[in-house]
C-alpha cells in the first residue's frame, strides 16, 4: 500500500491517496482516486469503517485501530486482530459460502481489510428495534452456526489442519481476553468498567449473591477457554449481522478463537432474547405479533441447526471424531452418539446465552435495543426480567428439554415484574 510500511490509521482525507495503488480497491470503485468519495461510519467498539465509493461501485474498509474506540487509548488493543478477522473470513467464507462479506485484499501492516460492500443491508439489531421482519433469518443463522461448529471441528477437519489452526488463531489473546473478563466474570462483581441502569440494585445483588451462579458462570469460562471444539465467530450478536428484508451476512468475526461449538449460537440466541424483552419500549402497536416473530427466529434458527447438524453428521463426517469404521461400517447405529453430542452443544449454548443477557446490562458495552430506552424506570423493569431469565437458563442449561422451552420461559418472564 503506497510507501507506507508501518501502521497508520486511515482519515477520510488521506485514505484515496494511501489506498490508491490498491488493484484490488480500484476494481470495485474505480481506478481515479480523485473521484473516490469516503465515508466513515464505524459505529462498533473497536475500529474504524469506511465506505469508499466511486464511479465503479462501492467497497467498504475495515481497519483496527490500537486501541479501543469504545474506551480511548487509555486502553490498547493489538493490531492484529485485523490478521485474526481476515483469516476468520476466509474460513467462514469455506465452511458456509456466501454467508460472509467477499474479501478483496488484506493489509497485514495497515491491520485493514477491503471487503465487498453490503447493500442494502443494514445492521440487524436497528432492524428488531425498528420492528422489521427479515425473511429467511433463522434458515441462515442456523446453518451457519451449524455449518461453522461442524466444519471447523475433527468430525469434518483432518487431525493436523484442526491443529495447526487451533495453533493458528491462539496468537488471538488479548481481543478474547476482552470476553474472558467482559462477559464471563465482570457481570458478577462490581468491576471497574460495569454500569448498569438505576433501579435494577436489588436485582444485581441478588445476582452476585448467588455463589452456584457463579460458579456456573465460570464453568462455562473453563470450556470457553480450553475447549477448542470450533472455530467460533466469538462475537456473534445481532449487531455482527447485516440484513435486507430477505438476505443476511455474518460480520465482524475479530473474536475469533477455537472454542466450544454451543458458544455462537448461545450468544445469538441471547441477543434476540434482548430484543424481545426490550420491545415493550419501541412499540405499541403489533407488539405481540413481533414479540411472537422473534421468539420464532429463536426456534426456527435452533431447530435449524441441529437438522443441519444432523445431516452434516450423516453427509461429512470425514474426520478422526465418531467415524463411519466404529459405527455404520459395524452396522451401528451413530445417531445416539449425534444426540449426545447436541446435547452438550445446547447445555454450553444456554449457560453461554443466559451469561450474554447478563453481561449486555451489567459490563461495559451495553446493547442499543435496552440503551436507547430513554425512559429509566421501564428499562430498569425490562432489564430485570431479562436478568432474571439469564440466571435461571444458567442455572437450567443441564435440563432445559429444547429450545420450546426457552421460548416458554421467555413469554412468562415476558409477564413478569421482577424486582
Ligand atoms: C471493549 S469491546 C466491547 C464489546 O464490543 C465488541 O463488539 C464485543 O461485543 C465486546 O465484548
Ligand atoms: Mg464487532
Amino acid at each position: 500500500m503506497g510507501a507506507a510500511n508501518t501502521y497508520e490509521a486511515l482519515t477520510v482525507e488521506t485514505l484515496p491517496e494511501r489506498l490508491k495503488g490498491v488493484a484490488a480497491l480500484a476494481a470495485q470503485v474505480g481506478e481515479d482516486a480523485s473521484t473516490w468519495r469516503v465515508e466513515e461510519i464505524g459505529d462498533g467498539n473497536l475500529n474504524l469503517v469506511f465506505i469508499v465509493s466511486g464511479p465503479g461501485g462501492k467497497a467498504i474498509i475495515k481497519q483496527a485501530l490500537p486501541y479501543v474506540r469504545l474506551v480511548g487509548d487509555s486502553w490498547p488493543l493489538p493490531l492484529y486482530r485485523a490478521f485474526f478477522e481476515y483469516h476468520a473470513l476466509t474460513r467462514q467464507a469455506a465452511r458456509d459460502p456466501g454467508a460472509v462479506p467477499v474479501v478483496h485484499y488484506f493489509d497485514e501492516t495497515q491491520a485493514l481489510i477491503v471487503m465487498e460492500f453490503l447493500a442494502p443491508h443494514v445492521i440487524l439489531r436497528r432492524k428488531l428495534i425498528a420492528g422489521e421482519r427479515v425473511e429467511g433469518l433463522a434458515a441462515f443463522l442456523g446453518c451457519y452456526c451449524a455449518r461453522t461448529a461442524f466444519r471447523g471441528s475433527e468430525l469434518s477437519m483432518q487431525s493436523g489442519d484442526k491443529k495447526t489452526d487451533v495453533a493458528l488463531f491462539a496468537g488471538n489473546i488479548e481481543i478474547p481476553a476482552i470476553t474472558e473478563a467482559l462477559v464471563f466474570t465482570d457481570p458478577y462483581f462490581d468491576a471497574e468498567m460495569n454500569n448498569q441502569t438505576e433501579g435494577l440494585e436489588p436485582v444485581v445483588a441478588r445476582l452476585r449473591a448467588d455463589v452456584g451462579l457463579k460458579v456456573r458462570a465460570q464453568k462455562a469460562l473453563q470450556r470457553f477457554v480450553s475447549n477448542t471444539e470450533t472455530m467460533v465467530h466469538g462475537d456473534l450478536h445481532s449487531g455482527s449481522i447485516m440484513s435486507t428484508d430477505s438476505d443476511s451476512k455474518v460480520i465482524d468475526p475479530e473474536f475469533v478463537q477455537y472454542g466450544p461449538m454451543g458458544f455462537d449460537i448461545g450468544m445469538l440466541c441471547a441477543n434476540f432474547l434482548m430484543a424481545y424483552f426490550s420491545q415493550p419500549a419501541h412499540r405499541a402497536s403489533g407488539l405481540d405479533d413481533y414479540q411472537a416473530w422473534i421468539l420464532a427466529v429463536i426456534a426456527d434458527t435452533c431447530s435449524t441447526f441441529e437438522t443441519e447438524f444432523r445431516h452434516l453428521w450423516k453427509t461429512e463426517r470425514t474426520g478422526i471424531l465418531y467415524p463411519a469404521s466404529l459405527f455404520e461400517d459395524q452396522g451401528h447405529d451413530s445417531t445416539p452418539a449425534c444426540d449426545a453430542v447436541l446435547a452438550g452443544i445446547w447445555r454450553d449454548a444456554w449457560a453461554v446465552c443466559g451469561i450474554e443477557m447478563h453481561r449486555r446490562c451489567l459490563s461495559l458495552a451495553h446493547n442499543a435495543d435496552f440503551e436507547e430506552i430513554a425512559d429509566v424506570s421501564l428499562r430498569a423493569r425490562l432489564e430485570a426480567r431479562n436478568l432474571m431469565m439469564g440466571a435461571e437458563l444458567i442455572h437450567t442449561a443441564e435440563e432445559i428439554s429444547g429450545v420450546e422451552a426457552v421460548c416458554a420461559l421467555a413469554r412468562s418472564f415476558n409477564g413478569k415484574d421482577v424486582s
